[in-house]
């Protein structure tokens, strides 16, 4: 198996500033090594380019809609291009608005080659803000909302069908942090989340063998990492930090039941902000647990 790197430098789609330094953080944590040492050949593409962040208020509801646009269609170039080669897509962000570009790559190639679709969207966000309803005007927290049909012109038609993602395609895990407007959202549109409620009152194998239900050997399964996903309390470096998340258990134990499908065939790890970090420790984490996803594990198992 060949994973390409591509990294995506950028914090256009927050207003905290740092997410743009996440590729370089993760490299300098090892993350080639680490996947070398699972037998994976990588190709590093390096760094996308694009616009600077102008650090400006929002217009229409959008902060920085069109250098949002240019960051995301670099982007779905790019992965468009790893998975015409065959290779598995790793995007390294950069905020999250940035999924809109990969997961858009990511559903025009299931369309292509005739796959199912699920995406496992990790996040303490819903991340389903419209520019009418969003409190902030920050697009980081509108991709999901975008990937299903409902945002600006501009950022729904990348895969070349809108939506780009159905409702029942995607699930959403380890939310904690909803807006008013999004709580509506979610719901009418009927989305499937797993938030820290339902892992609270169920545990975590039982919210990941409801969000995997349905998958199978024809299924183009995408992981879309949020590290503010997790509890603070190891992943101090991101820019949207909410108490209460999943802790390091409980997060391997999702990479853990990923890799058992062997379905994972694209990758996000957003979010990573390196200037709020404690010596790098996110960014250690974030490899930790991606060779977990690429099926690091404790003892040889036999039945998963
Ligand atoms: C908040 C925070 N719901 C917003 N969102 C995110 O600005 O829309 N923070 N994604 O990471
Ligand atoms: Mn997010
Ligand atoms: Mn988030
Ligand atoms: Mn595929």
């Amino acid at each position: 198996k060949t994973i390409s790197l591509i990294g995506a430098p950028t914090d256009v789609g927050a207003s905290v500033k740092g997410a743009g330094m996440g590729p370089d953080a993760l490299r300098v944590a090892g993350l080639v090594e680490a996947l070398q040492a699972r037998q994976l050949r990588v190709i590093d593409h390096g760094n996308l380019h694009g616009p600077a962040n102008p650090w400006q208020e929002p217009v229409n509801g959008l902060r920085h809609l069109e250098e949002a646009v240019a960051w995301n269609q670099g982007l779905f170039d790019a992965v468009d291009s790893a998975l015409s080669q065959g290779h598995m897509p790793m995007m390294m962000g950069g905020d999250h608005c940035l999924a809109i570009g990969s997961i858009s790559a990511v559903a025009k190639h299931c369309r292509k080659v005739g796959k199912k679709l699920r995406v496992l969207w990790f996040d303490a966000h819903a991340d389903s803000n419209l520019s009418s309803i969003s409190p902030t005007g920050n697009i980081h927290g509108m991709p999901v909302a975008c990937l299903m049909g409902h945002g600006p012109e501009q950022l729904i038609h990348y895969a070349g069908h809108t939506p780009a993602v159905k409702p029942d395609e995607i699930r959403l895990i380890g939310i904690r942090s909803v807006d008013e407007g999004e709580k509506r959202f979610i719901h009418e549109m009927g989305m499937q989340v797993y938030d820290m409620r339902y892992i609270d009152e169920y545990g975590m194998r039982a919210a990941m063998n409801a969000a995997l239900e349905g998958v199978d050997e024809n299924t183009h399964l995408h992981v879309s990492f949020d590290m503010d996903c997790l509890d603070p309390a190891i992943a101090p470096g991101v820019g949207t930090a909410v108490l209460g998340g999943p802790t390091y258990r409980e997060a391997q134990l999702c990479m853990e039941m990923v890799a058992d499908t062997g379905l994972l065939a694209s990758l996000d790890v957003v979010e990573l902000n390196p200037a709020l970090d404690i010596r790098n420790q996110t960014a250690v984490l974030a490899v930790d647990l991606i060779e977990s996803l690429f099926g690091k594990s404790t003892l040889v198992r036999i039945n998963g």
